[in-house]
Formats: C-alpha cells, sequence, structure tokens
C-alpha cells in the first residue's frame, strides 16, 4: 500500500524504503505537501505520534512516523529527544553531523562510563481513532572517535561491541537487521501484513 511518510530526513526513508519494500513510502513532498512539525513532547513517543497525526489531520490517508534519538545515560541521558539539533544552541540551522558528533566527543571527554542506546518511535496511523505505536532500541557505546561512512547522524560515534565496529562500519543491510530502526519497522511490517484484511 502507500504509506505517507511523515519527515524529513531522506536517510530514515532509505532505510524503512529498503524495510518495507512491499510498500511505497511517499514523503510529503512526493504528495506535493509542504509538511513541517513543530516536536513539543517529552518523550520520542509523544513526537512520533504528535508528527504522524499532523500529517494525517492535513493528508487523510496512511501514515508512518519515525521518532529516534540516542539516549546516553551518564550525560542524563542527552541528547535524547533533543538529537536532531543537539549543540545548536540558538542556531537557525542545526550543526552538520560532524560537527555535532565533534560537539558530542567533546562532551564527553575523560568519561568511562560511554553506554549508550538508540530509540525508534514508530507510529501508523490509520484513522484518528485507530493507530499502533511500536518503539525499539540498539544497544552500544560511545567511540572516542568516528570511524566510518555508512548510515547517518551519529552512526560513526555509535560502537558495536559484538561487531568490533561502529554501525557506520557494517553493511547497511546489516544495520537494519539489528537497528533500532530496522527492528521497529520489521514489527510494523508484520503488523501491516496481519491489518491488510482491514485497511
Ligand atoms: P524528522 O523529524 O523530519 O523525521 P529528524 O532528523 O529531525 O527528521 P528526529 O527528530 O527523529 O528526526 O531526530 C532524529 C535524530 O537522531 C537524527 O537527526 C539523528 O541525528 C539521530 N538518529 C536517529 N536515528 C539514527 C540512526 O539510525 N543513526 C544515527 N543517528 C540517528
Amino acid at each position: 500500500m502507500e504509506i505517507l511518510i511523515a519527515t524529513q530526513n531522506s536517510h530514515k526513508v532509505e532505510e524503512l524504503q529498503a524495510i518495507l519494500r512491499e510498500h511505497k513510502l511517499l514523503t510529503p513532498r512526493d504528495a506535493g505537501m509542504d509538511f513541517s512539525f513543530e516536536e513539543k513532547g517529552t518523550s520520542f513517543l509523544e513526537n512520533s505520534l504528535g508528527k504522524a497525526m499532523e500529517l494525517f489531520r492535513q493528508a487523510g490517508r496512511p501514515v508512518l512516523a519515525d521518532d529516534s534519538g540516542l539516549v546516553i545515560p551518564a550525560l542524563n541521558g542527552e541528547p535524547g529527544i533533543y538529537s536532531a539539533r543537539y549543540g545548536s544552541g540558538d542556531l537557525e540551522k542545526n550543526l552538520e553531523a560532524p560537527e555535532r558528533n565533534r560537539y558530542l566527543l567533546g562532551k564527553m571527554e575523560g568519561m568511562t562510563n560511554r553506554e549508550a542506546f538508540f530509540v525508534c518511535s514508530m507510529t501508523l496511523v490509520l484513522s484518528s481513532e485507530r493507530f499502533f505505536i511500536v518503539q525499539e532500541t540498539l544497544n552500544g557505546e560511545i567511540a572516542e572517535q568516528p570511524s566510518g561512512t555508512h548510515g547517518f547522524g551519529y552512526d560513526p560515534l555509535f560502537f558495536l561491541p559484538e561487531y568490533g565496529k561502529t554501525v557506520a562500519e557494517i553493511p547497511e543491510k546489516e544495520k537494519n537487521r539489528i537497528s533500532h530502526r530496522g527492528r521497529a519497522g520489521l514489527r510494523m511490517k508484520a503488523l501491516l501484513k496481519s491489518l491488510e484484511e482491514t485497511i
């Protein structure tokens, strides 16, 4: 089926389209819409539901939203729901990922507890009273320096001990199999299949 995806982030669309292969994901731009959403929630879940509901309100057709980010317990949960704008302060534009990653490494200088996890909260809205939310995580550690060129955002810093590599150093297919977004997307795929008859 065709699903509108409530995001401006082309990396998310690419990763999700590779998982939801049997569906056609359309960005608001593909659908001729100019969509933006101010995230005011206090959790990934609230922002994911908010984004999906707002686009559904405007478009009136099935919508999927992904709100995601990086959580670092030693930084009291930062960057968390502010992952996309972390380190940007009052700047009008968000920092580019390499600068943001440098900013994060600076914050963590000298810290020995480098545990971190990614979160992805995914919402499918079929009508204003009919929606489904899946939230998944990926555990890892913050590396001492960036490495790798795959993926996006914090991937070059996100070290997976069981691989001995960062997420940016593993093939994209493998990221999709194990990541927060990959896991949430696979559950969404199964859900969509089970809902087939009722949509
Ligand atoms: P939309 O709101 O338009 O979907 P966004 O990039 O602003 O796009 P979020 O508010 O969900 O999306 O912020 C997610 C940020 O978290 C993203 O910009 C990255 O910096 C980071 N992030 C999320 N998933 C990631 C992943 O798989 N790998 C690396 N960084 C990720």
